[in-house]
């Protein structure tokens, strides 16, 4: 589709559901006047959502630390000089609390993170239950894991897990310079099962690693070429660690940021698209413009996995401001 057939869209066929989007299209995408993209991004948005409501989710580090991969930007790799001390796998108590408080403060997601290549022996069957602890709290559930077999993401399934999420972090051509331990295609290799299971995929990745606007494209034909697109599609910022690769890593220009976000929400008009990790580094305006961008989701609580993220007040009085209404 060329571009000029992009802007004559009537109005009623904006968003239409397309899995084979071509780079050259993306990349016009991302090179329209700032402006024109924020108003296609809303209308695409305006198409299948309350502009105003936004998906809220906590999450938990059930397993922090100590993994064998060695993803660049992760303080959580033993490749790595972050000063995390491991923590072995959560009490099935301590999560259920965790999700309990978490409900209270206006969370309807209870995501649960663990820092391992893939789940293995008890440690997987104590993560069933707190599947099935959570969901008994009233919240909708999502885990990552890492790698996941058959067998697991079937058991998952039945344990009642809503969603799984597995990113596929960058592009495929840049994916070589993040990550050596795991390949791209062992990444798409578990989506598929999650997928295949009947689980709900939330898949995306994080841009700001010194990737090109070129990668940014690759990895968002990537992510809208799943039939069908993965239900949330969390577009996290990088978050400089002290100690990882990516320490030092240049600031990506904020405006690119918020045309990532509109090009996933144009891609994937159905999604949720959140607004994931890099919130403690933007200001309020900044996120505002990522709301506008299509973003509907955020990670709400003041810790991410390892790394801070704003306080449920000031995100309370954001939304306040916003007249925009948790879901
Ligand atoms: N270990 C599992 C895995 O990687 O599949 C699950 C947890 S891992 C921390 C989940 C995701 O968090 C990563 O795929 C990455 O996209 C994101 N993430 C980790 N560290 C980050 C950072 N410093 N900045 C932005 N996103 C990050
Ligand atoms: C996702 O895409 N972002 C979240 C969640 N999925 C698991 C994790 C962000 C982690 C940021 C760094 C940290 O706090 O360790
Ligand atoms: Fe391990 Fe996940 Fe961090 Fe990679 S992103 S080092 S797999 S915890």
């Amino acid at each position: 589709m060329s571009q000029t057939v992009i802007d004559s869209h009537p109005r009623s066929q904006n968003s239409p559901l397309r899995f084979d989007w071509q780079e050259v299209e993306i990349e016009a995408l991302f090179e329209l006047p700032f402006n024109d993209l924020m108003y296609r991004a809303q209308q695409v948005h305006r198409d299948y959502f309350d502009p105003n409501e936004v998906q809220v989710s906590t999450l938990l580090s059930i397993k922090t630390g100590g993994c064998p991969e060695d993803c660049a930007y992760c303080p959580q790799s033993v490749h790595h000089e972050s000063a995390l001390e491991p923590e072995s796998l959560m009490d099935i108590e301590a999560v259920a609390d965790a999700a309990r408080t978490a409900r209270q403060a206006g969370a309807s997601r209870f995501c649960m993170g663990a820092a391992w290549r893939n789940p293995r022996g008890r440690n997987f069957e104590r993560v069933l239950e707190m599947v099935e602890r959570v969901r008994a709290e009233g919240l909708e559930t999502c885990m990552t894991l890492g790698m996941l077999d058959e067998q697991q993401s079937r058991r998952l399934r039945d344990a009642g897990l809503d969603y799984y999420n597995h990113n596929l972090d960058t592009s495929p051509e840049f994916y070589g310079e993040i990550i050596s331990t795991r390949s791209y295609q062992d990444r798409l290799d578990t989506i598929k099962r999650v997928r295949d299971a009947g689980i709900n995929v939330c898949c995306g990745g994080i841009v700001g690693m010194g990737e090109t606007r070129a990668d940014r494209v690759s990895l968002m034909q990537q992510l809208a070429g799943q039939k069908p697109h993965p239900e949330s599609v969390p577009i996290n910022l990088l978050v400089r660690v002290e100690g990882t690769p990516l320490a030092d890593q240049a600031d990506l220009d904020a405006f690119e940021f918020v045309r990532s976000i509109a090009v996933a929400r144009i891609l994937m008009p159905q999604s949720h698209v959140r607004l994931s990790a890099g919130r403690e580094q933007m200001n309020d305006e900044l996120q505002a413009l990522c709301f506008l961008a299509g973003a509907n989701s955020i990670f709400y609580g003041e810790k991410l996995l390892t790394t801070p993220n704003p306080e449920a007040d000031q995100d309370r009085r954001l939304f306040e401001r916003l007249g925009l209404r948790p879901a």
